[in-house]
């Protein structure tokens, strides 16, 4: 049986993002799938966690192409989803064990979110220690579309030595050039029919025609299940399920094969998106990189090219592009010109942020970077470097937009905030060998305030003779707790002109400013004072003297008055699939949180949000304990609820 040929025309440039659970081999896949179009990069470097998407240009069978490597760690899921964003297709790239999922089902619902077709490559065969359609029945609840196995093994003494294809009915082994064609074994006839069963029942639930077949049992062609398969497959209302080994070049052929055919054209994805067809240039950024490249020094913006055409040296709306650039073999390599629908690192637009659209005033959807969830206190170790450190960091910012500088006024702290300890890690590591930056690095502060629990009256007095003129100021004060929240005030209760009108705004200021730093060595909170009384002397008395003597008076009043410390409550909003909505909420009790309740995660079922009241002194590294306990998948949002007086706990 030959396939019919619905690609007579070599397709045009066309795009891939490799993502997946961390480890699970994109990146090897990369490699391999680019060295099986002929695109090995040159040197090969040594393999390690990805932290930034990569990218990588070839040609399969005359047809341009590139790739985007992903992390998988939830901590640069950022790149991802910018990667998503920018591409016509997504492989999902997962292990042969229902146990190394990780946020493989998060990914699937973003990819479904967008609308992005997909399909889904098991990895590291060579290990699989069960059956392969068990991997795909523990992958399909997470699946809103159908998942469809294109593929059943040939095992020899427990190996998988290769596979057969369930529409054309081949069988192929595995071998050192990926793979060779073979007869079909005869013990694998029988399932190999059921699987092509089931895979057509799947694909008639969208077809008429095929529906009819099936009904009346008529066995379709061949070219009818690819044909409807590429449809549905194109449309992402199904999703392929193919396996091989990249670390061994297995099934790497079969996979680009599936590209080849299933990949939707880059227009069909433009037009996805809403962008309405012309011929002016429109661009989406989807990474900044700053001096990033061995062989390039600069901004380096990589685009999506949605439409148009562009040549180096074009102007951008007002941007000149200065120079156009590919990844071929592993290198970053200069061309004259782009088409419609290619990824391509421009040079120079050094205006155009991540995310940017430009060439139209239409916004183009972009992923927002996820709140942080955690922070270190940074401050150059030279205060000479403070300039460096700050422009240092508007370029990392601007290359991350998941990484956020804040500064923390009530601490004054400079705070690196960002998805967890690697990513910050790593961007401490960028800050010392890119931009030669050495920072000392603590744990952010907490934002502890306090308060007085009694009322307290004061005389304060202040007599200075000093030679010739002197100073003299006296006030009578009362000072008071007020309730949560309330804030400072200042009565003037000031009767038949014991302190002057003119002092009294003196005495206000002044007492204002004593909260600053209270006897706990905090700011001072929800407090009145009450100027009640008081004398002056027409020579000596001045605003000066007023003042001096309001902030001794309130300075003894408040440490008379029964201080408290007081700390900042978070509002609390943890994310987790429901199977450890338990182990959510004894985490929360286990930093002091107040449990408030738990609802289903809106839109995403099977997910839970807990919502509790929790210290923030304790959430401080809370991100490290949710991932550990919720195999990575928990997330959590908080913003300041309010103040409470500290009754144990860490930090006094
Ligand atoms: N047995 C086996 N191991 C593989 C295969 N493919 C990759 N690996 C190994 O899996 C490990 C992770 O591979 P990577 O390619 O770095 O995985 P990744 O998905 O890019 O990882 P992150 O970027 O950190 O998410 C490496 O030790 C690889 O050698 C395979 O087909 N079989
Ligand atoms: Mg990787």
């Amino acid at each position: 049986m030959t396939r019919s040929a619905w690609k007579a025309e070599p397709a045009g440039p066309r795009s891939v993002a490799l993502v997946g659970p961390y480890g699970s081999g994109k990146s090897t896949l990369f490699d391999a799938l680019l060295a099986s179009a002929g695109a090995a990069p040159k040197r090969q470097g040594t393999r390690s966690m990805t932290t930034e998407l990569r990218l990588g240009h070839c040609t399969f069978m005359g047809e341009p192409w590139a790739l985007v490597d992903c992390p998988g760690s939830v901590e640069f899921a950022y790149e991802t989803a910018a990667a998503l964003a920018a591409v016509d297709f997504a492989i999902v790239v997962c292990e042969p064990s229902a146990d190394r999922l990780a946020n493989l089902p998060v990914l699937l619902k973003t990819i479904e979110a967008a609308g992005l077709p997909h399909l889904i490559f098991i990895n590291k065969i060579d290990t699989l220690a069960g059956q392969v359609r068990e991997i795909v029945a523990a992958l399909q609840p997470h699946s809103r579309y159908p998942l469809v196995l294109r593929q059943i093994p040939i095992r020899e003494h427990d190996a998988i030595t290769g596979y057969v294809d369930v529409v054309s009915e081949r069988a192929y082994h595995y071998c050192s050039e990926d793979s060779e064609r073979v007869a079909l074994p005869n013990e694998l006839r029988a399932p190999e029919q059921e699987a092509l069963a089931g895979l057509t029942e799947v694909l008639a639930d969208h077809d008429d025609a095929l529906l009819e077949k099936v009904i009346e049992d008529i066995a379709p062609t061949c070219d009818e299940i690819f044909a409807t398969l590429h449809k549905d497959q194109a449309s992402g209302t199904i999703v392929q399920v193919l396996f091989g080994a990249a670390a061994r070049g297995h099934g790497i052929f079969r996979l680009w094969k599936a590209l080849r055919h299933d990949v939707p054209p880059a227009a069909e994805t433009a037009k996805r998106r809403g962008i309405a067809p012309s011929d002016q240039p429109l661009v989406q950024i989807f990474k900044t990189v700053h001096a990033g490249q061995a062989a390039y020094a600069g901004k380096l913006s990589y685009a999506r090219l949605w439409r148009g055409g562009l040549s180096d040296g074009a102007q951008l709306d007002g941007s000149r592009v200065g120079g156009l650039y590919r990844f071929v073999n592993g290198e970053i390599s200069r061309i004259q010109s782009v088409g419609a629908g290619e990824l391509v690192a421009i040079g120079r637009l050094e205006n155009a942020l991540t995310g940017a659209v430009i060439g139209d005033t239409a916004a183009l959807a972009f992923p927002e970077p996820s709140a942080p969830v955690y922070a270190f206190a940074i401050a150059a170790k030279d205060r000479k470097d403070d300039v460096k450190l700050s422009g240092a960091l508007r370029k990392l910012v601007e290359e991350d937009p998941s990484l956020s500088v804040a500064h923390a006024r009530e601490t004054g702290e400079t705070l690196l905030c960002g998805q967890g300890e690697i990513h910050l890690n790593g961007a401490l590591e960028r800050l010392a060998s890119v931009y030669n930056c050495q920072i000392q690095v603590t744990t952010p502060k907490v934002a502890y305030k306090e308060t007085i629990k009694h009322d307290v009256k004061q005389h304060s007095r202040l007599k200075r003779q000093t030679g010739g003129h002197g100073q003299f100021a006296d006030v009578v004060l009362e000072v008071a707790p007020r309730a949560r929240g309330e804030g400072f005030s200042f009565i003037d209760k000031i009767v038949g002109g014991a302190v002057p009108r003119q002092y009294i705004p003196s005495v206000g200021e002044a007492a204002e400013e004593a909260m600053q730093k209270g006897p706990l060595g905090y700011p001072v909170v929800d407090v009145e004072v009450t100027l009640t009384d008081g004398s002056f002397h027409s020579v000596d008395s001045s605003d000066m003297a007023f003042r001096t003597a309001t902030r001794s008076g309130i300075a003894e009043a408040l440490a008379k008055a029964d201080p408290v410390l007081l700390e900042p409550i978070d509002h609390v909003t943890v994310s987790v699939p429901n199977r450890f909505t338990a182990a959510a909420q004894r985490l929360l009790s286990g930093r002091r949180g107040q449990i408030l309740g738990y609802a289903e995660h809106e839109g995403w079922p099977g997910w839970d949000d807990v919502e509790a009241l929790v210290p923030a002194a304790e959430l401080g590294d809370f991100i490290l304990q949710l991932r550990a306990e919720t195999t990575g998948l928990g997330s959590f949002a908080r913003r300041f609820d309010h103040l409470a007086e500290a009754r144990g706990g860490k930090g006094h």
